[in-house]
């Protein structure tokens, strides 16, 4: 295979809920697509970068610039060009993890297609199906929360995760464990607290949740050790973890007793496999994050979720969860909570043409990729 021309692609597409973090407010999902054309077909990359840093210090301009001034490049010199070579070419510029799992994300698409093997083969997966949860917002009032919450139980997620950060955190994890008794409830802090925080989030130890997510900066790896042992709740590394290696390390340390995985944090989705495979290794569960991802995004993390340490529920939705018209064809959920991983040559779909022209904002196509 040989990379020929990319069109990279950048969407401005609304949210239907207002999605709020620790790292601010959102109202709408700017996203940069690319398309890799080679000379075995084309393939679908989605970029999980924001707009701006906060999540980690990859943003979407930044993204778009690393990929076509440097990586695309790399790649399209490359002989034999495979998405495991692509990985390791693009491995010689340091960090840039959602830059080059954008690139890889498209080569494997195109690759697979031209194969007639769907991303969840490609990978091993071993489920038809993947359990869901949904990540919700910080929200105005309790009541507010409890609401959304209700709906999304009605709806049948398997698993409800609340943004928590300093001023929302033990009085809404108690209001939601007090209306839900029995529902698998989880928090995520995107590094919102420090170890000295450390017998507030204690308090959080009387709701019976499954894990407390990324209380701590993503480089207090020894810190996020030390808070486990002052926890019974058990710590779950997002924004930490950012490689295979990195998740040895975290969990040798006993810096968290589960993993979330994010293709995008890691640099793609072959890193990704690795890091299940250590966590089985370790029999640490492992469970796919999201990054309120288009369809095409959402396709390739049903593939990875159906790998068998993929135990935990997902931060996968359907597309109604996100956007009112999705750039594919709708991503559904059924009334149990979860969502068939797809079957056909790749990714097994494809964005819709008019409904990508309606939401794009700049198209650059770069035919010229040579040294
Ligand atoms: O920490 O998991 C996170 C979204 C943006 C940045 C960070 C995170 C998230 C989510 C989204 O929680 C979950 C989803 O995609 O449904
Ligand atoms: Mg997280």
């Amino acid at each position: 295979m040989k990379l020929e021309r990319v069109e990279l692609r950048r969407i401005d597409i609304p949210l239907r809920t207002p999605f709020r973090t620790s790292m601010g407010l959102e109202l709408r999902r700017d996203i940069l697509l690319l398309r890799a054309e080679t000379t075995e077909g084309h393939g679908w990359g989605e970029c999980v970068a924001m707009p701006e840093p906060g999540y980690s210090e990859e943003y979407l301009d930044g993204a778009a610039e690393i990929i076509s001034r440097f990586l695309l490049p790399m790649v399209a010199a490359v002989e034999g060009l495979t998405p495991a070579r692509a990985a390791q070419a693009m491995a010689a510029i340091p960090g840039h993890p959602m830059a080059k799992a954008t690139v890889e994300m498209a080569l494997t698409d195109a690759w697979l297609r031209a194969r007639g093997t769907s991303y969840a083969d490609h990978l091993g997966a071993v489920r038809s199906e993947v359990d869901c949860g949904v990540s919700v917002g910080i929200a105005d009032s309790i009541d507010r929360l409890l609401a959304e919450v209700t709906g999304y139980v009605e709806q049948g997620y398997r698993r409800i995760k609340l943004k928590i950060e300093p001023g929302w955190d033990v009085e809404p994890v108690r209001a939601v464990r007090e209306a839900f008794p029995d529902i698998a409830l989880q928090a995520d802090a995107n590094a919102a607290y420090t170890l000295s925080d450390a017998r507030h989030l204690a308090e959080l130890d009387a709701f019976d949740l499954t894990m407390l997510e990324q209380p701590l900066s993503a480089a207090d790896v020894r810190d996020h050790a030390t808070l486990a042992r002052m926890l019974r709740t058990p710590i779950c590394l997002d924004e930490s973890i950012i490689s295979a290696r990195s998740a040895v390390d975290a969990i040798t340390l006993g810096a968290c007793a589960i993993v979330n995985i994010k293709a995008g944090r890691v640099g793609g989705y072959l890193e990704a496999r690795r890091i299940h495979d250590v966590c089985a290794a370790h029999s640490v569960p492992v469970w796919c994050g999201g990054m309120l991802e288009t369809g095409l995004g959402q396709a390739a993390n049903l593939a990875l979720a159906a790998l068998p340490g993929f135990t935990l529920p997902a931060d996968i939705a359907p597309s109604e969860r996100y956007f009112a018209t999705d750039v594919t064809p709708a991503i559904t959920m059924n009334a149990e909570g979860r969502i068939a991983v797809p079957t056909g040559a790749g990714l097994g779909l494809e964005p819709v043409d008019e409904v990508l022209e309606r939401y794009t904002t700049a198209v650059a196509t770069l035919s010229d990729l040579s040294f």
